[in-house]
C-alpha cells in the first residue's frame, strides 16, 4: 500500500517555497518525522509527515511553491494518518459536531436528585421537610435571616446592612469558622494560638544567635561608617527582619548539595549586613571581610547589596533594585516548574523564597505578576512581605493599612495570604476579648498610629490604643507600662514565624504570602526605632551602642562597645555548635552560589552554512534568517533540548509561529480546549512539556523568565538557552533595569531585539522606531551587542555566541538586533578573515576601486548598509569617487575594544603600542570616514576618538514616525541619496574634490539644505 503525505492548511498562504527536504527516497519515516521545510516571505515551518513507512517518492524539489492539498512524498508499507486532523486536508473532515458532543457529555453526567420546596413555607408550621437546594440545607433558616436583612435595610438602610455582615462575617471568623467570605479578614493573625505548629528550635539559644548577629550587622555598618561616613550602610531593615530570616536558616531553608537542588532565597537587599554577619558567625567570612563592608576595590571588599557580580560565590540573586526580587523571583518559581515539566529537573519540592519590603510593593514589578503565580499554581512561591510599615521617608501608609491592603491584593489574586500581626504576648488579651473590641481596635488603628505606639513606649500605648476604650483600658489595668511595651508584633516573635512558615511550606496548589508586622530599627532605641528617620540611620553613638548591646543581651564590655567590637562565640560554645548543626540538617550554607553544569558542544558549521550561502534573488529578513536558524538549532541533539524561546505575544510579528505546533507552547494544564485554528499546521498547541514561553503581554515578566532561564546553570546546574525576542524597542528602554540586573547574575543568553531600527520598522511610529536600543545596551559590561544586516553574520555572532556562552561557560550575554526588511542575502566574502572581522565589530564587505583616483571609506551598519552599498555604487559610477565599504557589525564591541587598547598604550608609554582593530582596519585606508547607521549619530560616534582621520557619522537622531522606508530614510539623511550628497560634501571640505559637485548632487536628489535637523521636528 502506498499513502501519499500532502501540504497541510498552513493559514492564508498560497504557493510557499520549498526550501530545504528533510528527506530521502528510501528513508523510513515515523509520523510526525518532519519532511519538508516551507517558507513564506515571513516565517519557515517544518511539514510533519503523516504516514510511516518507506519513501517511495518525493514528488517536490527545493525552490518549487506549493499550496495546501498539494502532494509531497510517497510512503509504502505502514499506515497513514487517518485520524490526525491536524494535518488530514480540511475538506475531508468532518466539522466538528460541538452541540453533539456538549449533548453526549450532558448525558454522562451524574445528575442530583434535588427535591425544592415550592410552596410558600409557613413558619408556624414545624414539619418541614429537609431539602438542598443549591446547598442550602435549611431553607427556612435562610429566609428568616433574609427577612431580617430585608428590615434592616428597610429601616436603617444599605450601610447599616453593610455593617451588620461585616460583623458577622468577623463574629463567624472569631469564633473559629476558617471560611474567608471577604478579601480581608480582621486584623489578627490568620493561624490560630492553637493551630500554631510548635517549633523544635532551643529558643534560648536561638536568641542568644540571634542577638550576635544583630549585634555584628549593625557593628559592621557602624565601624564603616566611623571610618569613613562615605560608605553608608543600613542597619532598620536588617534589625526589623532579623527573626523572620533567624527562622528560615534555623529551620527550613535547604542549601544546595549533592543530594539536594536547594532552596531558592531571594533576600532583601538593605538586609545583607544580616547575611554577612550570620556568614560571620558560621566561619564563612572572617573580621576582616567585615571590615570590608563596602570597601571592594581590593579583593575581599563586601558588597553594599546581593550583587553575584561582585560576590560571585555568595550571592544569588540581586534584589536591590526595588520590585526586581519580586518579579523575578516569580518568574524562578515558574521557570523550576517548567524545567519540572519538561523533565528537564527532578521534582525535589524545591522552594523559591522571596524578601519583599512593605514600601517596595508600591513598586509596579513587585504586585504585577501576582496573578500568574496563582494562575500557575506557584505552590513552590513563598513571598514574605516585612511590613515595618516604613519605608525610606516615612510610613508606608499612614493613613491605611499596609496588611489588609496587600491581604486584599493577594487574596484576590488568589494567594494563599498568612498574617503574622501579633506576637504571643497578645494571645491572652485577646483570648479574653469575648466583646471583639480588642480586634475591632486593633482594626480601627492606623499604620501612622502603630509606628508612633513603638516609638513612644508603654504609656503612650496604655493612653492611645487601649485608652480609646474603657473597657480595654480595664483589660490592661493589671499590666505595668513595661508589659504593655513587651507586647510584641508577630514578625519578631519566632514561634509564630516559625508557625507561618511550617504552614507555608505545607501549602499545596497557590503561592503564599505572608504578611509579617515589625519594627523598623528593632532595638535600636532612641536612636531609631520606629522612626521616620530609621532608613537612613547608620551611626549608632556610644549611648545608643551600650542600649542595643543592653537590649539583646550581648556579652560585650562597655570599653568593648565603645570600640564596636564584633563577637563570636568559640568554636565549641553552645552557639557556634546549635547554629552549625542547624546548617548541617539543612544541607549546608546559605546564601551560596555554584554551578556544576556542563559544558554544551557548539553545533558543528553544518548547521549555519546555508545562512552563509546567497540566498539568490530570494528576499528574506534578518529576522526569518534567525527564524530559520533556531529551526535548524532544533535538530542539534544537544542544543535542541535546552533552547527556550521566549516571547512576549509577538510571535506571530517575527514569523515564529510554525514554532507553537513544532515545539509547543508551555502550559502547566497542557491544553484543556480544541484551538481555534486546530486544522492549521501552525496552529496554537499548548502543552506541559511545551518549549516555548510565550508570556503574553509582559516585557518585564518575560525578561524575568530570560533571567531565570539564562541563570539555570547555576541555580538548576543545567544550562539552558533563552532566547527572547522582542520588539527592540520595549527592550532596553522598557525593561533596562532588568537587563543591568541580568549583567549582575551572570545570566547567559541572547536578548533579540527584533524588528528593530528607526527607519526600518517603517510603519509604526514614535513609540516603536528604536534608534538608540544600543546605545542602551553599551552600557552593560557584559553585554555584547550587534547590528547585523546579512544572514552570515547573523549565524557567525550565533554561533559564537552558543560557544563562548555555553561552551567556554563565559559569563555574557548577547543582544542583537534584526530586521522586519525583506532583501536577498550575499554569500559570505570568501577572505578568511571575514568572521573574525564580524566577531570584532567591522570588516572589509567590498573594495570600490575603479576609479584609482579619489577614495572614501563608507561604514555601514545593520539596515543602513545596503544604502551604504547602493550610495558606494552610485560614487563610482556617477561620480569616480572609489570607495572602501566596511560592514560594521558592532560600534559597541569596536569601541570597547579601542579604549582597552588606549589604556594598555597610555599605561605602557614605554612598550610598543598595540593596535586596535579599528586602527588595523581604517589607519592606513584612504581618505575620509563616512558612517551611518539606523541608530542615533551617538551610536558611530562611539568610534570616533580612536580614529586620527576626518570622521563623519549620520544617524536617526530624533523622534520616529511612519511613513514608508525610503521616505524616512530620506527624512533621516541616511538614504543612498544623502551619503552621496554628504560623501561628497566630505569630500570637498577636506578639498579632495570642488563644492560644486556636493551642490550638484543636492540639487539632483532633491536635498534642501535649509531643512531643520529632525530632532527639531
Ligand atoms: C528601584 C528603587 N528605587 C529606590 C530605591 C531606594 N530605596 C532603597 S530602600 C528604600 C525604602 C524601602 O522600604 P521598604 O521596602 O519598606 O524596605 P524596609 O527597609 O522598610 O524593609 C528606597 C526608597 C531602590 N533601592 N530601588
Ligand atoms: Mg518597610
Amino acid at each position: 500500500m502506498s499513502n501519499k503525505v500532502i501540504v497541510p492548511d498552513i493559514g492564508d498562504f498560497e504557493n510557499v517555497e520549498i526550501i530545504e527536504i528533510l528527506v530521502k527516497s528510501g528513508d523510513v519515516i515515523k509520523k510526525n518525522d518532519s519532511i519538508i521545510t516551507l517558507e513564506s516571505d515571513k516565517s519557515s515551518v517544518e511539514v510533519p509527515s503523516t504516514a510511516e513507512g518507506v519513501i517511495e517518492n518525493i514528488n517536490v524539489k527545493i525552490g518549487d511553491k506549493v499550496s495546501k492539498g498539494d502532494v509531497l512524498i510517497s510512503v509504502s508499507g505502514g499506515t497513514a494518518e487517518v485520524k490526525d486532523e491536524k494535518i488530514k486536508s480540511s475538506k475531508d473532515k468532518l466539522p466538528v459536531d460541538t452541540e453533539k458532543i456538549i449533548q453526549q457529555a450532558e448525558e454522562t453526567l451524574e445528575k442530583k436528585e434535588e427535591k425544592v420546596v415550592t410552596s410558600k413555607i409557613d413558619k408556624k408550621n414545624e414539619t418541614i421537610i429537609q431539602v438542598s437546594k443549591d446547598g442550602d440545607i435549611d431553607q427556612v433558616e435562610t429566609k428568616e435571616w433574609l427577612e431580617s436583612l430585608s428590615a434592616v435595610l428597610e429601616k436603617d438602610g444599605k450601610n447599616r446592612a453593610q455593617f451588620l455582615i461585616k460583623q458577622l462575617i468577623e463574629h463567624s471568623y472569631k469564633e473559629g469558622s476558617d471560611l474567608v467570605l471577604s478579601r480581608n479578614t480582621p486584623y489578627i493573625n490568620t493561624i490560630k494560638p492553637e493551630e500554631e505548629k510548635k517549633s523544635p528550635g532551643d529558643q534560648n539559644l536561638e536568641r542568644k544567635i540571634r542577638s550576635l548577629i544583630r549585634w555584628n550587622a549593625a557593628a559592621m555598618v557602624v565601624r564603616a561608617n566611623k571610618k569613613n561616613p562615605e560608605l553608608g550602610g543600613h542597619i532598620g531593615t536588617f534589625a526589623s527582619a532579623a527573626t523572620l530570616y533567624d527562622v528560615g536558616m534555623n529551620h527550613f531553608w535547604r542549601a544546595k548539595n549533592n543530594k539536594f537542588g536547594g532552596d531558592l532565597i531571594y533576600f532583601q537587599g538593605h538586609s545583607a549586613p544580616g547575611m554577612y554577619a550570620r556568614a560571620f558567625l558560621e566561619g564563612r567570612i572572617n573580621e576582616k571581610e567585615l571590615d570590608h563592608f563596602r570597601q571592594e576595590i581590593k579583593p575581599g571588599g563586601l558588597s553594599s547589596y546581593p550583587h553575584p557580580w561582585l560576590m560571585p560565590k555568595f550571592w544569588q540573586f540581586p534584589t536591590v533594585s526595588m520590585g526586581l526580587g519580586p518579579i523575578m523571583s516569580i518568574y524562578q518559581a515558574r521557570f523550576n516548574k517548567y524545567l519540572i515539566n519538561r523533565g528537564l529537573l527532578k521534582d525535589e519540592g524545591r522552594k523559591i523564597w522571596c524578601f519583599v519590603g512593605d514600601g517596595e510593593t508600591d513598586e509596579p514589578e513587585s504586585l504585577g505578576a501576582i496573578g500568574l503565580a496563582a494562575r500557575e499554581k506557584l505552590d513552590n512561591l513563598i513571598f514574605v512581605v516585612n511590613c515595618n510599615l516604613q519605608r525610606l521617608d516615612g510610613p508606608v501608609r499612614g493613613n491605611g493599612k499596609i496588611i489588609q491592603e496587600l491581604e486584599g491584593i493577594f487574596r484576590g489574586a488568589g494567594w494563599n495570604v498568612i498574617k503574622v500581626i501579633w506576637g504571643s504576648y497578645w494571645d491572652q488579651l485577646l483570648a479574653k476579648d469575648k466583646s471583639g473590641l480588642l480586634i475591632k481596635r486593633m482594626g480601627e488603628a492606623v499604620d501612622g498610629e502603630y509606628q508612633a505606639f513603638k516609638a513612644k513606649g508603654g504609656s503612650y500605648v496604655r493612653e492611645n490604643f487601649f485608652g480609646k476604650y474603657k473597657e480595654l483600658l480595664d483589660m490592661v489595668s493589671q499590666m505595668t507600662d513595661k508589659d504593655i511595651w513587651k507586647l510584641n508584633r508577630g514578625g519578631h516573635d519566632p514561634h509564630k514565624v516559625y508557625a507561618a512558615y511550617h504552614s507555608a511550606m505545607e501549602n499545596k496548589g497557590t503561592p503564599t504570602v505572608i504578611l509579617a508586622k515589625t519594627i523598623k530599627g528593632y532595638g535600636m532605641g532612641k536612636s531609631g526605632e520606629s522612626m521616620n528617620t530609621t532608613h537612613q540611620q547608620k551611626k549608632l553613638d556610644e549611648k545608643d551602642l551600650l542600649y542595643y548591646r543592653d537590649r539583646f543581651d550581648v556579652p560585650l564590655t562597655d570599653e568593648q562597645v565603645r570600640n564596636v567590637q564584633y563577637y563570636k562565640p568559640k568554636e565549641n560554645s553552645p552557639e557556634i555548635k546549635y547554629l552549625n548543626k542547624c546548617r548541617i540538617k539543612l544541607g549546608g550554607h546559605l546564601p551560596e552560589r555554584s554551578s556544576f553544569a556542563k559544558a554544551i558542544r557548539t553545533p558543528p558549521q553544518d548547521i549555519f552554512s546555508k545562512m552563509k550561502e546567497s540566498t539568490g534573488d530570494k528576499e528574506m529578513s534578518t529576522t526569518m534568517v534567525l527564524v530559520r536558524m533556531l529551526t535548524n538549532l532544533m535538530r542539534d541533539k544537544n542544543v535542541a533540548p535546552r533552547l527556550v524561546p521566549i516571547i512576549p505575544d509577538e510571535a506571530r510579528t517575527f514569523g515564529m509561529e510554525g514554532l507553537f505546533q513544532k515545539i509547543g507552547i508551555y502550559a502547566h494544564e497542557g491544553q484543556k480546549y480544541e484551538p481555534v485554528d486546530s486544522e492549521q499546521l501552525s496552529s496554537y498547541r499548548e502543552d506541559i512539556k511545551g518549549q516555548v514561553l510565550e508570556e503574553g503581554l509582559t516585557e518585564a515578566g518575560a525578561m524575568s523568565s530570560w533571567i531565570a532561564a539564562g541563570t539555570s546553570y547555576t541555580n538548576h546546574d543545567i544550562s539552558m538557552i533563552p532566547i527572547y525576542l522582542f520588539y527592540s524597542m520595549f527592550g532596553f528602554q522598557r525593561t533596562g533595569d532588568l537587563a543591568w540586573a541580568a549583567g549582575d547574575n551572570q545570566t547567559r543568553g541572547f536578548l533579540i531585539g527584533a524588528t528593530s531600527g528607526r527607519t526600518t520598522l517603517a510603519g509604526e511610529g514614535l513609540q516603536h522606531g528604536d534608534g538608540h536600543s544600543h546605545i542602551l545596551s553599551s552600557v552593560i559590561p557584559n553585554c555584547k551587542s550587534y547590528d547585523p544586516t546579512f544572514g552570515y553574520e547573523l549565524a557567525t555572532i550565533f554561533r559564537e555566541g552558543l560557544k563562548r556562552m555555553y561552551e567556554k561557560r563565559e559569563n555574557i550575554f548577547y543582544y542583537i538586533t534584526t530586521m522586519n526588511e525583506n532583501y536577498p542575502h550575499p554569500e559570505m566574502p570568501k577572505e578568511k578573515n571575514t568572521e573574525e572581522g564580524i566577531l570584532k565589530g567591522m570588516y572589509l564587505f567590498k573594495e570600490y576601486n575603479r576609479n584609482k583616483k579619489t577614495k572614501i571609506q563608507l561604514l555601514g551598519s545593520g539596515a543602513i548598509l545596503r544604502e551604504i552599498i547602493a550610495a558606494a555604487e552610485i560614487l563610482e559610477k556617477d561620480y569616480k569617487i572609489d570607495s572602501n565599504v566596511w560592514s560594521v557589525t558592532s560600534y559597541n564591541e569596536l569601541r570597547k575594544e579601542a579604549m582597552e587598547v588606549e589604556r594598555y598604550n597610555l599605561l605602557n608609554p614605554d612598550k610598543t603600542p598595540k593596535k586596535s582593530h579599528i586602527e588595523n582596519c581604517l589607519s592606513s585606508a584612504e581618505g575620509p570616514i563616512v558612517s551611518a547607521s539606523d541608530y542615533i549619530r551617538l551610536n558611530s560616534d562611539q568610534i570616533r576618538p580612536f580614529i586620527r582621520k576626518s570622521f563623519y557619522s549620520f544617524g536617526t537622531d530624533g523622534y520616529g514616525r511612519s511613513d514608508t522606508r525610503k521616505n524616512l530614510r530620506k527624512f533621516f539623511e541616511v538614504d543612498k541619496e544623502h551619503i552621496v550628497a554628504y560623501s561628497l560634501s566630505v569630500l570637498a571640505k577636506e578639498q579632495l574634490i570642488p563644492s560644486k559637485y556636493a551642490s550638484d548632487a543636492m540639487e539632483k536628489y532633491n536635498i534642501d539644505p535649509n531643512k531643520p535637523i529632525p530632532t527639531k521636528l
